[in-house]
């Protein structure tokens, strides 16, 4: 995002919510949560100069437990209110998160044009590869094969690919962490936080309860950092970036996998912010009478 605001000096005790957590012991979403918590306070910004909108589900529970401006919103909505509110006060640091079922199933369509209109948010995407919060459904991103209560037999579908729909639909930054990795994801997070336009961030995350194969070990196993493995891979080239979101080896690469920082933002384009840079929410929105009056008149 471009981040106008003065950055603050923050620790993690400004963060901390009051509310209890209900995520079950072991949880992917207390790494993802830590990393995020860092990632701002890395980037110095405080709790109320932040915006953290989510849907439904377990991973949806994050604003609630993080001392922010927080907003739940309904299922796979999240980037829709976060667009909303970023066009109405860009200076709020706005970032979307939720699951992988929220994200990639109700919120695909949502999240795809906010990509095209490289809109200036951050969204998150837990992937647990499963529906946690409703007891253990397959999900968009599950593995074919993958048995549950909703596919007793398999999994029938091929899952979908997050980041090569986030590079075909036009996101300028796609990383991808792991919840076991707290401190690596929370720098992906922060260069996203970084990034002016629209940055996914896919955090792979463990779900003890409902989906006991992807455990830590499996993820050690079945993961790579991508500058470890090719230390000259260029995040710059979109075509490197789609041959390793493609790539179907089994292995998830980790890291940025891609960064376009030339394609012009949504609200640098928008007429309402060519004249002024005064957030929408701090103008009057008063109208004369005569004035609307006219304009209606234009339309008749
Ligand atoms: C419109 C609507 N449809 C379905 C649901 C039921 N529902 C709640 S959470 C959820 C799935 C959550 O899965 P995911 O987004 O992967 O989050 P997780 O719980 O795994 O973190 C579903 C289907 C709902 N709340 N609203
Ligand atoms: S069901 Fe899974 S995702 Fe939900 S809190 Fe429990 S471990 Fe976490
Ligand atoms: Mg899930």
């Amino acid at each position: 995002m471009v981040i106008t605001q003065e950055r603050q000096k923050v620790t993690a005790k400004d963060f901390k919510s009051e509310q209890k957590s209900t995520w079950c012991p072991g949880c992917g979403d207390f790494g993802i949560q830590s990393a995020l918590q860092t990632a701002l306070i890395n980037a110095g910004i405080a709790p109320w100069q932040v915006l953290l909108v989510s849907g439904i589900g377990c991973g949806s529970k994050l604003p609630d437990y993080i001392n922010a401006n927080g907003y739940m919103t309904l299922h796979g909505r999240g980037t829709t209110i976060a667009c909303g509110a970023h066009l109405a006060n860009p200076k709020l640091v706005t970032i979307s998160i939720g699951g992988d079922g929220d994200s990639l199933g109700m919120g695909i369509s949502h999240a795809v044009h906010n990509m095209r209109r490289n809109m200036d948010i951050v969204q998150i995407i837990e992937n647990n590869e499963v529906y946690g919060l409703t007891k253990g459904q397959y999900s968009p991103t599950s593995k074919r094969g993958f048995r549950t209560t909703t596919s007793p037999e398999g999994a029938i579908e091929f899952a979908v690919n997050p980041l090569a729909i986030g590079l075909a639909a036009g996101a300028t930054f796609i990383g991808r962490g792991y919840s076991g990795e707290p401190k690596f994801t929370a720098d992906i997070i922060q260069q996203a936080l970084e990034h002016k336009g629209y940055a996914l961030v896919e955090v792979l995350q463990t779900c003890p309860s409902y989906n006991k194969l992807q455990n830590t070990d499996w993820y050690k196993a079945q993961s790579y950092k991508v500058l470890e493995e090719n230390p000259n891979y260029n995040c710059q080239d979109p075509l490197q970036a789609f041959e390793l979101a493609l790539k179907d080896d089994g292995r998830y690469p980790m890291g940025i996998l891609y960064k376009n920082d030339n394609r012009p933002t949504y609200i640098e384009q928008v007429p309402a912010y060519k004249e002024s840079q005064t957030p929408i929410i701090e103008r009057s929105l008063k109208i004369e009478a005569d004035f609307f009056a006219n304009l209606k008149n234009a339309y008749v």
